[in-house]
């Protein structure tokens, strides 16, 4: 008699013939529910960590390694088995009693794969929760060294980085797209340790001390009674705040600008916001300002097609990064830095540097190139990398150093505070991410979700236990060396300095500095925000704000709301435009940009072709567009269709090309007249869906380029073909060669602002 336990193994072995097993394990259980697509059979190695993902060497004292091999921290074998490395089985069925009876409490699989799902979400970041990050290089060209000992910053040094881009306002979920402010912070593992350079796209703050921080950030979240709108400005809260506290009104300017609205990571600035202190080798100091400035130039969307993307792909930043980078086309930021010298009073040409709500003009102190940031590999994976990714204002290496700026004073305490919670505990720094490339001694020990081994007894000092180890640096290579700087005699106050007070030239210098177009989208950002606001008093003291800065940006604000403008309650200043704060007037590489050709199956393919082949060879991305996926034209020559009519839309392209008909030409198009009509192919024309992709970039000021035949296509649209920047030419390559010219302006600005 076979006793019941037996029988119950045979029974499962006997479930389990019949399948194509492989020679180990049991993949894909072939049952009556299995899916006519079978998966595949050939079990397969994963892939080897990556050299920043293995975990610290752990030894024993004489020097043995203890310990998991470190190859094998992430996934190894290729088995699926349980977490502590037990092969399984089946991964699809919980243990019952019997296929239809209660599910057992001993099913030690069932209830870890669930448990640890219940945990796979951590809080997300407070703010800054919405990012996209990736992998890069630091190169530096040795100009810093004259005014920092930092050794990243030493000629010819490269040094391995991570950037993350982000919104502020949004949760996790949200869209890329929203009005806001962006973060860039950037971590360079140097051979002397982390430094972190935690930016924005904008070079000033709403406050100017940490202890307002909480407020500006409650109001700009969502309302917490019904938790809406969701990464969004345009609400009462965050207009009540600002309006009330006018420090904000720059930071606030800024936001109301293109600024806050970025056509991508890629063409993005960003800013160090503080005033730094470098220190060189003989301990001489210097103040500065970093910035990035992108390669490709700083280019916006506009309002309307910022909401569009929101809607039809929200994550058109995120994916633009990471899309560019698989292409090979890598975005690159030249680090400057400009200096000023440290002065007791900590000023430069009347502007208190210890302001985080001034801009020093670039016409008054340069940006000097200090090197040059190349992004170039796409983490491998998003929660390890870009979620678990703890940037710090504090973590800096000799040769930087921090000024008494308190706004700065309060994120050196709130970054480490914030992971506590964030991180599940103080021993983040091991998560790979976050590990230094330089080797780390510290005598740090235990705590949560410790992964490091540590070995000998003596995590103390001084000690004699473990040879006196580890032993400090000296003073003249260590990080923290406090600079001598005197500190004023004073009295404790809660207070801030007089210089602090002038809230309106500063957002009275960016006004100036902007061009027709761009005051004219700021307006209508001001308009469009407050418009959302239910409370009359909140617009009102905006509308007194906005007199405060300009009468013109006031009044036409104003008109747009149906309100009475104010007269100033300030004098307006009288300050200098800065040229170099307006994104318009230059014209920019157009690496990595998308140009839309709509074709039909019976326009001109040879055409598309030779186009397509254009864009390829001006390093940018041709996407044909037809009414349906598949291919246009047959053969070898056949043209792959990479958007359909439906899934098309104009906010992807940076201009469109609209194929003409069969044969080359004006005369050609002629001998066709009869043909007329048909343009694109006979679905295009009439198709709304081509009308709203024409008007829809005719609006949003991009280059349309179109070939003869495509005139009947155009005028569906209501595009004017002697419109600025809409080129109308013989053939495909020709148009394109026009609509190239016009890319490097970013837009048509000429047909601004009866655009949007
Ligand atoms: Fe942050 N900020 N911040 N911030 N910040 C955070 O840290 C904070 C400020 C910035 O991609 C948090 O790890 C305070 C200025 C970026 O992971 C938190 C104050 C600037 C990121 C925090 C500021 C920034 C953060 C949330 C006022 C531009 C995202 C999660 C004193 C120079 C970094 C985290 C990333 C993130 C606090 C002001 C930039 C809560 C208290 C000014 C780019 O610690």
């Amino acid at each position: 008699e076979e006793n019941p336990l037996k029988r119950a193994v045979r029974k499962v072995s006997d479930t389990l013939q019949g399948m194509a097993a492989p020679e180990e394990g049991v993949p894909g259980k072939p049952g009556p529910q299995s899916p006519s697509v079978t998966e595949p059979t050939e079990p397969r190695e994963p892939l080897p960590p990556k050299p920043d993902q293995s975990g610290p060497a752990t030894m024993s004292p004489t020097g043995h390694p203890t310990g998991a091999d470190q190859a094998d921290v992430a996934q190894s074998g290729s088995r699926l088995t349980t977490a502590q490395g037990t092969r399984l089985y089946d991964t699809d069925h919980s243990l019952k009693a019997g296929p239809r009876g209660p599910v057992l409490l001993q099913d030690h699989h069932l209830r870890e794969k669930v448990m640890h799902f219940d945990h796979e979400r951590i809080p997300e970041r407070v703010v800054h929760a919405r990012g996209a990050a990736a992998h890069g290089v630091f190169q530096s060209y040795g100009t810093a060294s004259s005014v920092t000992r930092a050794a990243f910053l030493a000629p010819d040094v490269e040094t391995p980085v991570f950037v993350r881009f982000s919104t502020v306002l949004g949760s996790r979920g949200s869209s890329d797209t929203v009005r806001d402010t962006r973060g860039f912070a950037t971590k360079f593992y140097t051979s002397e340790g982390v430094f972190d350079l935690v930016g924005n796209n904008i070079p000033v703050f709403f406050v100017q001390d940490a202890i307002k921080f909480p407020d500006i950030v409650h109001a700009g979240k969502p309302h917490p009674d019904r938790e809406i709108p969701q990464a969004q400005s345009a609400h009462d809260t965050f207009w009540d705040f600002v309006s009330l506290h006018t420090e904000a009104t720059h930071h606030t300017l800024w936001n109301m600008s293109d600024r806050g609205i970025p056509r991508s990571y890629r063409t993005m600035e960003g800013f160090g916001v503080h005033t730094f202190r470098l220190v060189d080798a003989e301990g001489g100091t210097t103040l500065v300002k970093f910035h990035w400035k992108p390669k490709l130039g700083v280019h916006s969307l506009v309002w309307e097609e910022a909401q569009i993307i929101n809607g039809v792909d929200p994550d058109y930043h995120r994916r633009d990064l990471a899309d560019a980078i698989e292409a090979g086309a890598y975005p690159q930021w030249e680090l400057g830095i400009q200096t000023f010298p440290d002065t007791p009073d900590q000023t430069f040409e009347g502007i208190d540097l210890l302001d985080p709500t001034n801009l020093v003009p670039e016409e008054l102190a340069p940006v000097q190139p200090v090197g040059l940031l190349t992004l170039n590999r796409n983490p491998s994976n998003y929660f390890a990398e870009t979620e678990q990714v703890a940037f710090h204002v504090g973590h800096l290496v000799p040769g930087i150093d921090v000024t008494d700026d308190p706004l700065l004073a309060g994120r050196l305490f709130s970054y480490l505070d914030t992971q506590i919670t964030r991180l599940g505990g103080p021993n983040f720094p091991q998560l790979p991410i976050n590990r230094p490339h330089a080797p780390v001694n510290d005598m740090l020990r235990d705590g949560m979700h410790q992964t490091a081994v540590h070995r000998g007894v003596a995590p103390y000092r001084p000690n004699s236990l473990d040879g006196g180890c580890p032993f400090t640096a000296g003073a003249d290579t260590g990080a923290y060396v406090e600079t001598p700087v005197p500190v004023p005699e004073a009295t404790k106050v809660r207070a801030a300095p007089e210089s602090f007070a002038d809230h309106f030239s500063q957002p009275r210098r960016f006004w100036l500095s902007m061009t027709p177009v761009e005051r004219e989208h700021i307006i209508a950002a001001y308009t469009f925000e407050l418009g959302k606001c239910y409370e009359q008093a909140v617009k009102e003291r905006t509308l007194q704000v906005l007199a405060n800065i300009d009468p013109v940006l006031c009044s036409e604000v104003a008109a747009g709301l149906g309100l009475p403008a104010p007269e100033p309650t300030v004098p307006l200043a009288d300050v200098e435009p800065s040229p170099a704060l307006s994104q318009l007037g230059q014209t920019w590489p157009v690496d990595g940009r998308i140009v839309g050709i709509v074709a039909g199956p019976d326009g001109d393919l040879e055409g598309v072709r030779a186009v397509r082949e254009a864009v390829l060879a001006a390093d940018m991305v041709p996407l044909v567009i037809a009414p349906a996926g598949g291919k246009l034209g047959t053969g070898e020559d056949a043209l792959t269709v990479q958007r359909t009519y439906a899934t098309a839309r104009s906010v992807e392209f940076d201009a469109l090309l609209v194929a003409g008909l069969p044969g080359a030409g004006a005369d050609a198009y002629g001998a066709r007249d009869a043909k007329a009509g048909s343009g694109i192919g006979a679905v295009g024309v009439t198709d709304p869906r081509v009308g709203l992709l024409l008007s829809e970039a005719f609006r949003h000021g991009k280059a349309i380029g179109a070939w003869h035949g495509a005139e009947a296509a155009l005028e569906a649209a209501r595009v004017p073909a002697d419109a600025p920047g809409v080129v109308l030419a013989d053939s495909g390559t020709d148009a394109f060669q026009q609509v190239l010219g016009l890319l490097g302006a970013h837009r048509v600005w000429e047909r601004f602002p009866a655009a949007v």
